[in-house]
């Protein structure tokens, strides 16, 4: 089922941060869009995914996830 979630990602300050996000995220299966907003450090996770493995995925790279 695809579905839209957005994920506070505190330590997201520049564009290098949302190249490891997006190289994190993009591989995972059912991940279909991403939609990056840096001012408010929040990313946007279109797919069918679920939100447990998007969080880890995140966590992995080096980011903090407020939840
Ligand atoms: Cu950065």
């Amino acid at each position: 089922m695809m579905k839209t979630n957005t994920y506070k990602v505190l330590n997201m300050n520049c564009n290098h941060c949302v190249a490891n996000i997006t190289k994190a995220l993009k591989g995972l299966p059912g991940v279909e869009d991403l939609a990056f907003n840096l001012k408010v450090k929040e990313v946007e996770v279109q797919g069918d995914i679920s939100s447990e493995v998007v969080i880890k995925a995140i966590e992995d790279a080096g980011y903090d996830v407020e939840v």
